[in-house]
This record gives structure tokens, sequence and C-alpha cells, in this order.
């Protein structure tokens, strides 16, 4: 290999912030995206990293995280620019032993720092790891404006807002069967929003920010933009259903739970009570 950039991870990663980009959800620095590299996508590029960097300290404790990589999105960094040049605009860090520090060990040629959200992706990539049993890898963080422009109209509870993006699209119950968590606004990149975050996504894999955006979770680029991608969608019609008076005829919760038997979902019937 003559460049990092040639493994498919790296081009998968590129591709993402890329389309993310052009959906419009990425104005200026928003957003930022973390995947955890297999081993063997790490052992393919080594000759690449600089074990050598200096250490520093994550905020939060991973111990599951121990010695994994991650490809993360640069802190102050555009989306727009990660495809042109990820050298500048991206990073792949390395944890300790501990689960508390972090080293980069390739990326930000220019200087920097990883993402500002480093601490709540890190955070629930462990709760992630654990939960699905490692198969979860990637974490995806933008400011989608449907979703957004919900979190000013309907209440801050992760029912209602299941319940209302559920109805929507009938793929959506499919989808995200677990339903969506909702966190009410927070100052971003803290230890609260982090935590927080962590405690939904044990159940779910899309919690929304209130007044900010939205987090998700998946095994692979395309299932994590394609949940991002489902839920905006939801949200955008639901927008134009509010924006021309509203709801006269709907889903019902019946129908909706009716779906899990042929498509062998486990569809939350919690989010209904
Ligand atoms: O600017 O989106 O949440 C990056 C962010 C912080
Ligand atoms: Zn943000």
């Amino acid at each position: 290999m003559d460049c990092i950039t040639q493994a498919s991870f790296m081009r998968g990663f590129m591709d993402l912030c890329d389309l993310s980009f052009n959906k419009g959800w990425n104005e200026r620095n928003g957003g930022n995206v973390s995947y955890r590299i297999k081993p063997e996508e790490i052992r393919e590029v080594t000759a690449f990293l600089n074990e050598e960097a200096p250490s520093q300290t994550i905020g939060i404790t991973a111990e599951n995280l121990a010695g994994e990589y991650f490809l993360v999105t640069g802190s102050t960094k555009f989306f727009m620019n990660v495809k042109s040049n990820p050298f500048d605009n991206t990073c792949i860090i390395k944890i300790d032993e501990k689960g508390e520090n972090y080293k980069i060990v390739w990326g930000l040629q220019k200087g920097g720092r990883p993402t500002s959200e480093l601490p709540t992706h890190l955070l629930n990539h462990s709760v992630k790891k654990h939960c699905t049993n490692g198969a979860h890898r990637v974490i995806m963080h933008a400011h989608p404006a449907n979703i957004i422009a919900l979190t000013f109209i309907l209440p801050l509870d992760g029912k209602v807002f299941t319940q209302e993006i559920w109805q929507m699209m009938t793929e959506c119950p499919i989808v995200f069967p677990a339903g969506i968590g909702v966190v009410e606004w927070m100052v971003p990149g803290g230890p609260e929003v982090a935590k927080a975050t962590a405690e939904l996504i044990q159940k779910q894999d899309v919690v929304i920010w209130a007044h900010h955006g939205i987090f998700c979770s998946g095994e692979d680029f395309d299932l994590t933009f394609g949940l991002m991608d489902t839920v905006e969608k939801a949200a955008e019609i639901l927008v134009k259903v509010i924006s021309c008076g509203g709801k006269r005829q709907s889903i019902g919760a019946k129908e909706i739970l009716s779906l899990a038997e042929p498509y062998s979902v486990p569809i939350d019937a919690e989010m209904f009570s």
C-alpha cells in the first residue's frame, strides 16, 4: 500500500463524511464521526503509524476500549474537506491499556485535536461494544435541520419522538425497532451529554440532542449513514405534515407492532405505553 487512503476503511470513512456534508448535515465544522478499526485493518496500515506519539487524557474511562484504534474527525475541521484532504482533517488514535488516555498515531498533519465530542464518542463506543458483542463500530453525530426543528415543536420525550417518527414511514420501525432516545439541551462536548447519551444508547441506536442534532451508532458506514438518513427523512415528512396543518390519518400502534413478525424485528411495544 503506497498511501493510507487506499485502505478500504479510510475510503469508507471519507465517503461517509462527504455524503453527510452533501446532505447538508455538516455546516462549517458541525458534526463528527468515529470508527473503531478492526485488528486486520490496522495491520494493513501499521507502516503509516507513529506509535511514539505523546499521550493525552480522554476525560472518561473506557476499560473495554484498551488497545483499540479509532479513526476520527478533527476538532474544528470541516466535513467538506475530509474527502479531499483526510491527512489534515482526520486522525487515528490509539487508546492506552487503562482506557483513560489516547495518542494520535496518524493524521492531523497540520496539528489539532480529535473531535471535541471525543469523550461522548468513546464512552458510547464502550457501551455499544459491550451491548452488541463488538458488532457496532461507527458513531456519527450531525446537525440535520428537520430533526433539530422537531425539538422545538414536540415534547422532549423519547416515546413521543419515536411514535411520531415511526408513523411517518412504514420502514422506520423496521430500521430502528428500539425507537429514539432524546436528551435535553446540554453543553456540547461535556461529560453530561456523554453520560446522558450513553444511558440511552444501551437500548437505542438513535439519540436526538435537543436544539443541536443527532447521534447514531451502527455496525458499518452504510448502516449508520442509512439510519441517520431514514430518521431525517421521516423528520422532514413530519415537518411538512405539521406545516400543512397536521395529520388527518396515520398508522396506528397496532399496525406498527404488526410489522415485527413478518420482518423479524423486535419493535419495542413500550414506546406506546
Ligand atoms: O462542532 O458538532 O457537537 C462539532 C459539533 C459539536
Ligand atoms: Zn454538534
